[in-house]
């Protein structure tokens, strides 16, 4: 059974960018110029968001409130390309090979949606795709860390979940927050094997949940959500390894106990509930001292604590025996 083979390590990252890129490259290009627009111009652009077959035609859209996209996060590293980040995917209900998510999760339909908020709140309430989408959206440009040794930089566009759980009031005894992807095994093949406990499930502390950070996200690079990257909406978690950031959420509930996660339940010695980056504590079965960026050539970089905010969450685990990554 594979379980989270670091595959970025057995497919080199030369093989699938030669052969994606060239046809993402292709679209983009063909697509711009047909529009008649530059990125970020702000003028109209391919059709593609969630439901869409033109996942090859995908083109940056400006920032939410316009203006120009930094080309590097706060650190100076250089954005993925929208090309790789849309190519290169962990979506485990739709495949575990990385460079087929993006058509197989091609004809995924993630309109209408809705996400029913519930559990220990004084205002359960169910929201539809449109109600997410009335929160004020700001872009926000994240290292992205994944567990299996490789990272990208993604501006995504999203709220922070504060603003939800501020919304539906959790009551004083709810501790924690558990998130639930949508289950849907018609649509998704990977749900219809065996091997995972589906519905993906994933869970935060609610100080973490509460945390400026943490963003449920609706789109990036300017655009909906591709359906590999989790249409509609999707959790954001940056300091911590990249399962955690549960793809296409269909139910929020504040609970009381520390929730199970999928990799909890089917991997526990490999995954934990934490699972912030730290480059001192190794995966049984590999190292996580470095990591390769996706476009970042060969050579791999130092992984930082907390994928480099440590200055803004570190507190949040005072006390806390880091030594464990669970
Ligand atoms: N429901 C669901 N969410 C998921 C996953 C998944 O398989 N299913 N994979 C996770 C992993 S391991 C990573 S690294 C990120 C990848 O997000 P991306 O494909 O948008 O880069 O999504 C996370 N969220
Ligand atoms: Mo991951």
């Amino acid at each position: 059974m594979s379980r989270h083979v670091p595959s970025s390590e057995i497919t080199p990252e030369s093989a699938y960018l030669s052969r994606r890129q060239l046809i993402a490259g292709l679209g983009l290009a063909g697509g711009a110029a047909l529009a008649g627009c530059r990125p970020g111009d702000g003028g109209a652009l391919p059709a593609g968001g969630p439901g869409s077959a033109s996942e090859g035609a995908l083109a940056p859209s400006p920032p939410p409130g316009g203006g120009d996209r930094p080309a590097t996060d706060e650190l100076g590293d250089a954005l993925t390309s929208l090309a790789a980040v849309a190519n290169y995917n962990n979506y485990y209900e739709f495949t575990t090979d990385k460079e087929r998510v993006a058509e197989l999760a091609a004809g995924f339909v993630a309109d209408p949606w809705a996400v029913t908020v519930g559990g220990m709140v004084e205002k359960p309430r169910t929201y539809a795709l449109e109600d997410l989408m009335r929160f004020p959206m700001e872009e926000r440009i994240y290292r992205l860390r994944c567990v299996e040794g490789w990272s990208m930089v993604i501006p995504w566009t999203g709220f922070p979940l504060s603003a939800l759980l501020a919304e539906v009031e959790p009551k004083a005894d709810a501790k924690f927050v558990r998130f639930e992807t949508v289950l849907r095994p018609d649509a998704m093949p990977g749900q219809r094997r065996g091997g995972f406990p589906w519905p993906y499930v994933e869970g935060l502390r609610i100080d973490e949940a509460m945390h400026d950070l943490t963003l449920l996200a609706t789109g990036l690079y300017g655009r909906d959500l591709p359906p590999q990257n989790g249409a509609p909406v999707r959790l954001v978690v940056p300091w911590k390894y990249g399962f955690k950031s549960i793809k296409s959420v269909v139910k929020i509930d504040l609970v009381a106990e520390m929730p199970t996660s999928l990799w909890m339940d089917s991997a526990p010695d490999e995954y934990g509930f934490f699972a912030n980056v730290n480059p001192e504590v190794d995966h049984p079965r590999w190292s996580q001292a470095s990591e390769r960026r996706i476009e970042g050539g060969l050579k791999r970089r130092p992984t930082l604590p907390f994928n480099g905010y440590g200055d803004e969450v570190a507190q949040l685990y005072a006390g806390m025996d880091l030594t464990t990554w669970f």
